[in-house]
């Protein structure tokens, strides 16, 4: 049995004025969370293109690790043997691993569902390759995450109701047998929601993984399927009726969301915990995040701009080059480009939810959102 029975979080809300926003926090073993917390994305046991210790600068509170990828490749054997992926990475912050279900349905092929699992090809060498939610948290355990989660079916946004409640019928079935899986003694296990954008079959969901959560609790629980191709009003609709229906002591966590403007929209509803590739993605093409808007590092109006990417940000880009150096940079492909827009966006997604906690705490962040989204609204930052 997973032998963390405390509970993991705590909220700490000192503005119980601002609705269902929460700062809060809970401990792991390789340190605290303190939420509202973006968590970048380390797929292949690295944050693409910074080192861990840019990382440590840009400041996350935990990071993402991918089951699906470093189950693949090097194989979670090899990484147990060298001591575990915070040993093997070099970073030795909390890590919290997907459990490979999203990953299989957007990188593999041949696909085959099963009630035992999923059978797929290898993106990586073709190989026939199985994942249960048994192999699932056994992968997890080898790499020696701080937070597993339980493999689930992610269905496409759009799938059609009878088919989505076959689908979330086995994420049901799968996160018993999930339960049953011993963790080792520091690692915590959360469930994931699915159910589309239909509020009545995720309370159903919920409340069948609060049966489960009754006899063995579950360390905190996601909201997933959502940003999967449903319009955006849609999720935004679940979101501000179900987020506060979740446990409201256990952390919540919005699986794969999302913009800046999504992340201030999750935190009012209650979100403590968000990842997506979005922001280290769109440093590599150039596209860069700000409090002013989203600006083209590619545009020629860069080219003698002798300004940072952000006046409001501290981080290490903005401290040390122009705008002109980092166009330059990006025009020429410079594998630098990557890394120095990387460490901005990064450090503006996980500044924006540390500014919102902080807001929170201090009883501001009505006002705190309001600038936020005014300065999102300025035309060409
Ligand atoms: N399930 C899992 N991982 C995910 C998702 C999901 O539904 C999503 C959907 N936004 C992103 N990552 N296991
Ligand atoms: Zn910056």
């Amino acid at each position: 049995m997973s032998s963390i029975t405390t509970r993991l979080f705590a909220v700490r809300n000192e503005s119980p004025g601002a609705g269902p926003a929460r700062a809060g926090r809970f401990a792991t073993a390789h340190g605290e969370v303190l939420t509202p917390a973006f968590m970048p994305v380390g797929t292949q046991g690295t944050v693409k293109g910074i080192t861990p210790e840019q990382l440590r600068e840009i400041g996350p509170q935990v990071i993402l690790g991918n089951t699906y990828h470093l189950g693949l490749r090097p194989g979670d054997g090899l990484v147990a043997r060298l001591g575990g992926l915070h040993r093997f990475m070099g970073w030795d912050g909390p890590i919290l691993t997907d459990s490979g279900g999203f990953q299989v349905f957007s990188l593999a092929s041949l696909r085959k569902m099963t009630e035992e699992g999923v059978t797929f090809q290898s993106h990586v060498d073709g190989s026939p390759q199985f994942l249960s939610p048994e192999r699932s948290l056994e992968i997890q355990r080898n790499l020696g995450s701080d937070i597993c989660m339980a493999l689930d079916e992610c269905p496409p946004g759009r799938l059609e109701r009878p088919k989505l409640e076959e689908s979330m019928a086995r994420t049901t079935r799968w996160l018993a047998r999930s339960r049953a899986v011993p963790l080792r003694t520091h690692q915590g296990l959360f469930a994931i929601n699915q159910g589309g954008t239909h509020l009545d079959l995720r309370r159903r969901h919920l409340a069948e993984a609060l049966e489960l959560d009754a006899k063995t609790p579950f360390q905190g629980f996601a909201v997933g399927g959502l940003s999967v191709g449903e319009p955006k009003e849609a999720m935004n609709a679940v979101l501000a009726e179900f987020v506060r229906e979740l446990p409201a002591e256990r952390p919540r966590y919005l699986m794969g969301v999302g913009t800046p403007e999504d992340l201030l929209f999750g935190i009012e509803q209650g979100v403590d915990l968000f990842d997506c590739v979005l922001p280290s993605r769109e440093a590599r093409h150039g596209r860069i995040l700000t409090s002013r808007g989203k600006l083209n590092l590619k545009n020629a109006r860069h080219r003698e701009a002798d300004l940072p990417l952000d006046p409001d940000c501290g981080c290490y880009t903005c401290r040390t080059f122009s705008r002109a150096y980092l166009h330059h940079l990006f025009r020429c492909g410079e594998l630098l480009a990557f890394t120095l827009n990387t460490i901005h966006n990064l450090s503006y997604t996980v500044g924006l939810t540390r500014a919102a906690r902080q807001a929170l705490l201090e009883d501001r962040f009505p006002a705190f959102a309001q600038t936020a989204r005014a300065g999102w609204m300025t035309e060409e930052p």
